[in-house]
């Protein structure tokens, strides 16, 4: 023991076994003889705990002694998953943890399962923050997260008959031993009420806020261990409490209802996640979520700026917020009002602060996704903001005017749309706020500068900046793919583990047969567990061997699950029609929700699942194709699914994806991607080579073309006999015959409309997919070209992406 270095010493078998039985005595109260599985996760995840809290005192006390900028990620949306092979790989302390485990025989595998994933997001965006969250404490920038906890996350989906059912998913239901609750951290929230007035001595006016309801923000913090746990940042989740205890009088009086129904008005703030990944909600209990954690995060980082410097001074100095979409863009009126009516700054003051402070990610382009709020709403929820909005307008119009541009501009950069009913622009409030705005991708922040933003671009040349996504190597390379992992440290060395750029030393290895009948092995293995993963979830047999083409995400008409499904039922038509041929056998594989409301999206899963039913059970294509659904995909399924994929599908409109960050996660277990020119899609081109990814189909340019001279969806299917076939196949209900009627929504809108030009991408969907079957037969030059894409997808870290958003948006320095 006294020989071994500190790490080796924590990692060491004998004291976490120690450390775990004492948890499971006093922590958890249980005897070994009759703990439970669910009580040694617990206990044993509280030993971890505690070797994180350790580090996390040190960096936040190191953070404040040597007077760091800290970075604030507001993010109404933190998609984490499971935290314990997270947490234990951070530490490095896997190896003594299992072994422990071992000897007090338990599986850590089966353990590690019965954690539930915090899945407090929809998808891209709540994954992405996530993944900052861990790179921010890898690279050594001081951070904190601010979100909202949810009682609910994102509902759990079945599929029943076929089609998607939403249940609740209570996470908390057991209680969360990662957090530490924070009854100090407590901050009045306030909506409604009036704005008063009072003039002084000197006849300036100050403005003061009497809201007629408050609400309590009460704090729930998370550690964030990185890479060798060096650093550790806070994720702090907001609760909503009432702010006085039900009305006892009404109580008594027998009107329980009246008494419970102000303590439920607040606590329902915190209740539940929208399920809506890019559809206007809409909703007061939206904006009043938005208003409630934008303001608790707010007052918190000015009380612990103020606690450390007493002074607003060197605000921009020691303090950057980032707002992950608009979602917290609410902070730009809050923040001006805080240092203006409860500070007393000088606008102009206050206006320079709070534009040094805050910057903006934008996440997409869909215009049913860019929020606006109702002014009236605005108004009678928050009426000091709203006037608060209307003068940064003001004045902003003022200066674009003087600057000497046209109406029309000054009417598209304006925060208020005066159409059909004024509302409030929170993506330009969130423009004009912001010191920086950025893209999620190359293409998606030039095409911000034409589209969205246009004008305020023009007016604002500067602002807009790319930050290209990218995905931690940790969780999805580390602990997902531990086998490649193994394989690579082994002919590589570790350097990799550390900076990802390193992965390129693999690139002579794509040509060496004994590496790659290895590389080979390990995906084998990978397609195994997620053949198994098949068969527990849906019942059906897939054969491991065969090629696992794959497409998860959220489901939606832009990522054009359709075109896959339909030019799947073309092939199986041409398998049917030519049994003999030298087909490729194929897995075809989707999982994703639908928002609830999305009909379309939802008639999409259920054709999946119709067409699973008739192709699966169908002896005329045999092994050569199989198509299935994997029911309710989250973070830890897609643990599993990434690295079983050999190929990967990219397909969008090209134009629509921001990014897209699956395809870097399948891209990093050396998968290779069939996909248009859209999202990162294009700097995966730009990285991997053309050799070594299938780009297909239109480009964005071609896109907006093509929309402008008229598509003709008609026209286009009449002209495709394979599609035809495929859309009447259909809408005959051969798919559906017991309910021949199913799918007429669904084809008539391709038909009629096909919005996301899914008829003008077939033919060369199709030419692509043929020819990945032809590769598919020379599994010598498939598996070069995964080999590659491993090797070349480095540049992919969300470690590299935060490196840029520190330097070039936040001006903090990283290790
Ligand atoms: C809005 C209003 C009400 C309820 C929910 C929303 C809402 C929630 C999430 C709107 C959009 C949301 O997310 C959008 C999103 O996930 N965008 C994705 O972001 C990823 C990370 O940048 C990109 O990789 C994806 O391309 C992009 O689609």
């Amino acid at each position: 023991w006294a020989d071994l270095k500190p790490a080796e010493r924590e990692n060491d078998p004998a004291h976490l076994k120690t450390e775990i039985l004492a948890k499971l005595a006093y922590a958890v109260g249980k005897d070994p003889v009759v703990a439970n599985s669910s009580d040694w996760l617990t206990a044993t995840i509280l030993v971890v705990r505690d070797h994180i809290v350790d580090r996390w005192m040190a960096s936040t006390r190191e953070n404040y002694r040597a007077e760091k900028k800290r970075v604030y990620y507001l993010s109404l949306e933190f998609l984490i998953g499971r935290l314990f092979r997270d947490a234990m790989n951070n530490l490095e302390l896997t190896s003594g943890i299992t072994q422990a485990l071992s000897e007090l025989d338990v599986d850590i595998d089966f353990i590690r399962e019965l954690e539930p994933d915090a899945a407090l997001g929809n998808g891209g965006l709540g994954r992405l923050a996530a993944c900052f969250m861990e790179s921010m404490a890898t690279v050594g920038v001081p951070a904190y997260g601010y979100g909202i906890r949810y009682d609910n996350g994102l509902f759990r989906q079945a599929i029943e008959d076929g089609a998607q059912v939403e249940y609740p998913e209570n996470w908390l239901a057991f209680g969360d031993p990662w957090e530490f609750p924070r009854r100090e951290a407590a901050y009045t929230i306030g909506f409604g009420g009036s704005v008063e007035v009072t003039k002084d001595w000197d006849g300036a006016t100050t403005s003061s806020w009497k809201p007629q309801e408050t609400v309590m923000a009460t704090a729930y913090d998370t550690p964030v261990v990185g890479w060798r746990g060096e650093k550790v940042n806070t994720l702090r989740l907001w609760r909503a409490r009432p702010t006085s205890p039900i009305k006892l009088d009404l109580f008594n009086s027998g009107d329980h209802m009246g008494a419970l129904s102000e303590s439920n008005r607040a606590k329902s703030i915190s209740r539940v996640l929208y399920p809506a990944d890019s559809s206007e909600a809409g909703q007061e209990l939206r904006l009043r979520q938005e208003f409630f954690f934008t303001s608790a995060s707010l007052q918190d980082i000015l009380r612990r700026h103020l606690q450390q410097y007493d002074t607003l001074d060197n605000l921009a100095d020691k303090v950057a917020v980032q707002m992950n979409d608009t979602h917290p863009a609410l902070a730009v009126a809050e923040l001006m009002r805080l240092l203006v009516d409860q500070h007393n700054l000088k606008w102009d003051e206050a206006w320079t602060k709070t534009q040094a402070v805050l910057s903006y990610t934008n996440h997409t382009l869909l215009p049913e996704a860019l929020e606006t709020w109702p002014v009236n709403l605005v108004e009678r929820m928050l009426p000091r903001h709203m006037q608060i909005i209307y003068t940064i307008n003001a004045r902003l119009l003022t200066d674009v005017k003087t600057a000497g541009h046209s109406e029309e501009i000054l009417e598209k950069v304006s925060l208020i749309d005066e159409h059909g009913g004024r509302r409030v622009r929170m993506g330009n409030l969130s423009f004009v706020g912001a010191h920086k705005v950025n893209g999620v991708a190359g293409l998606h922040s030039d095409l911000m500068k034409v589209t969205v933003f246009k004008e305020l671009h023009q007016v604002f040349p500067d602002r807009i900046t790319n930050k290209t996504n990218g995905v931690t190597p940790r969780r999805w390379l580390m602990q997902a793919n531990p086998g490649l992992t193994q394989l690579l440290r082994d002919t590589i060395g570790d350097g990799f583990m550390d900076n990802t750029e390193k992965l390129r030393d693999l690139e002579p290895f794509a040509q060496n047969p004994a590496f790659r009948a290895k590389f080979a092995a390990v995906k084998l293995e990978n397609k195994t567990r997620l053949a198994h993963l098949i068969h527990e979830r849906t019942g059906v047999k897939v054969d491991p061997t065969a090629m696992f083409d794959i497409q998860v995400k959220r489901m939606h008409e832009y990522k054009r699950q359709h075109l896959n499904i339909l030019e799947t039922i073309a092939l199986y038509n041409a398998i049917r029609a030519n049994p003999h041929k030298n087909w490729a056998p194929r897995v075809k594989v989707f999982a994703g929700k639908a928002a609830a409301s999305y009909w379309q999206a939802k008639s999409i899963i259920r054709l999946i699942n119709d067409v699973g039913n008739v192709v699966n059970n169908d002896s005329a294509v045999r092994d050569l194709l199989k198509v299935v659904f994997i029911p309710n995909y989250n973070v830890s399924a897609a643990e599993v699914i990434m690295p079983a994929a050999d190929l990967s599908e990219q397909i969008s409109t090209a134009g629509l994806e921001a990014s897209g960050t699956g395809n870097m996660k399948f891209g990093l277990s050396g998968a290779l991607t069939i996909g248009t020119l859209d999202g990162a899609n294009v700097e995966m081109l730009e990285h991997v080579g053309a050799d070594n990814i299938k780009i297909f189909g239109m480009t964005a340019q071609e896109v907006e073309a093509l929309r402008i001279k008229g598509y003709n969806p008609r026209a286009t299917i009449e002209g495709i006999p394979a599609l035809k076939e495929v859309l009447d196949g259909i809408a005959s209900g051969i798919f559906s015959p017991s309910d021949k009627n199913r799918y007429a929504g669904l084809v008539d809108s391709l038909w009629n409309s096909d919005h996301f030009l899914v008829a003008a991408d077939f033919e060369a969907y199709t030419a692509a997919q043929r020819e990945m079957d032809a590769l598919w037969h020379d599994q010598d030059a498939w598996m070069t070209k995964a080999v590659l894409n491993t090797a070349r997808m480095g540049w992919f870290s969300s470690d590299r992406t935060i490196r840029e958003y520190a330097q070039e948006i936040w001006n903090v320095p990283t290790v």
